[in-house]
């Protein structure tokens, strides 16, 4: 019997030697170590990446650290999220992959039996090693960056709104067994350590001098100061991160942001699931909208080769149609695949009470509104005033241009999260979008 290694972490260097007997890797680069040329590629808060590229292919392998890699070893982080990221993405592929019979038209009348978001093919797993073998997308690169870079992808929305529709409806006790969602329910409760940083990290440290938190500095001082000091704000963001822990509604991608999408100009993919954990389903779909809206304020802050005014229609355009895709997807697996517990057939089509069931729908669909809204205003401020930024401000080097994109997504992200109760449209949020957005800010 061979001896597992207890956990190590890998290098550039040790990765051939340590891979070589891993079939699933060497069936798909080739067997020859000595030719396989190995990059460290991570560039999130968290882990290994890898790029390993042999002979005959190449591939991904993702480890997690003990610890988390932005912070150092100060901060340990347990290793199981690797085994979370492994079950969340063999879900989403089986949720995502599987396309709606019948496809309602109006969404995209000619896309292919393909369309929406899909995951990336999983070679291997190795819980000891907390390592993932993965497909190598290529030529995708992440959205974030494609965004940054002032490129307008065709197919973001259709893509991503079919898959959180998926996904979401398909995890939930609209479609599931009861039995199956309360036993993956409980499995994925462990996952406690990466749903307590996104409970502190969005919801709490943004809202008071939490020690790792960061901000552009003097600048944004007195914003930061004044949302420090919001009672409305900050009961909003109380009542939000007690729906997030309470409401176990569905496996949520957990980190549903511009940086876990990768996109060509014809395809979309969805990685790093690794915050995986029961919440609402608002919650992704909140947190995806609300890093379309920073990208379109930043954009300000990526002007010197041009005007970005047609980016910054299409960022809206892409939440509008986001949303859209969403709805309308969302119903269509609502009328053909609710066979959960939740709203039984029993209670309405079986009695040929159509109109009730759609009443129902129209009921949840607000209420996945209302919330959305207010898990993108708290997105969007913890990206600018809490520990982990984003690029799409961060990557503006002139500190005064920066802040005054971020202090326009702040006064945006605090109206969302207060008002959100009292928002009727997209068509209002984009106008007010437009508005902050040509404000002149001091
Ligand atoms: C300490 S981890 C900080 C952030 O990085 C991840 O991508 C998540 O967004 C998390 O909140
Ligand atoms: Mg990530």
């Amino acid at each position: 019997m061979t001896k597992t290694l207890s956990f190590e972490a890998l290098s550039a260097e040790s990765l051939p030697g340590r891979l070589a007997g891993t079939r699933a890797l060497t069936e798909r680069i080739g067997q020859d170590t000595a030719a396989w040329k190995v990059r460290e590629v991570g560039d999130g808060n968290l882990n290994l990446v890898f790029i390993v590229e042999g002979a005959e292919g190449a591939a991904v392998v993702k480890q997690a650290l003990p610890y988390v890699r932005l912070v150092g070893d100060s901060w340990p982080l347990p290793l199981k999220r690797s085994f979370f990221e492994y079950h969340a993405l063999t879900r989403q592929k089986a949720r995502a992959g599987k396309v709606v019979t019948g496809f309602p038209s109006g969404i995209a009348g000619k896309q292919s039996v393909s369309a929406g978001a899909i995951v990336p093919e999983i070679y291997h797993f190795d819980e000891e090693q907390a390592l993932i073998v993965m497909e190598y997308l290529s030529p995708h690169i992440i959205l974030r960056k494609a965004l940054i870079d002032g490129r307008r992808l065709p197919n973001i929305a259709r893509d991503l709104g079919l898959f959180m529709a998926r996904t979401l409806f398909r995890g939930s006790d609209l479609h599931m067994k009861a039995r199956d969602r309360k036993e993956d329910l409980a499995l994925f409760a462990d996952n406690a350590e990466l749903c307590d940083i996104t409970e502190n990290l969005v919801f709490t440290d943004p809202y008071f001098a939490a020690p790792m938190n960061r901000h552009t500095s003097p600048q944004l001082d007195r914003l930061a100061a004044e949302l420090r000091a919001d009672r409305d704000l900050k009961v909003e963001a109380q009542r939000l991160k007690h729906l997030f822990a309470a409401n176990a509604e569905t496996l949520l991608h957990g980190d549903l942001h511009t940086g876990s999408i990768m996109v060509t100009d014809t395809e979309t993919r969805v990685i790093d699931p690794e915050f995986a954990v029961y919440g609402p389903i608002a919650f992704d779909v909140g947190m995806a909208l609300a890093n379309f809206w920073m990208s379109f304020f930043s954009q300000r802050g990526h002007e010197n080769a041009g005007s970005r005014d047609t980016m910054r229609s299409y960022l809206l355009g892409v939440v509008v149609e986001t949303w859209a895709v969403f709805r309308t997807e969302f119903s269509h697996l609502w009328r053909t695949e609710r066979t959960g517990m939740l709203y039984h057939r029993s209670l309405f089509e079986d009695q040929g009470d159509i109109f009730g069931s759609e009443q129902a729908l129209d009921r949840f669909l607000h209420s996945i509104w209302v919330d959305l809204l207010g898990f993108a205003g708290v997105e969007i401020h913890r990206r600018i005033l809490g520990l982990a930024h984003n690029a799409d401000f961060e990557t503006i080097e002139n500190e005064d241009l920066r802040a005054k994109c971020e202090s326009k997504a702040l006064k945006f992200g605090r109206h969302l999260a207060v008002n959100r109760h009292a928002i009727h449209s997209l068509d209002e949020v984009n106008a007010l979008a437009e508005l902050i957005e040509r404000e002149t800010v001091s």
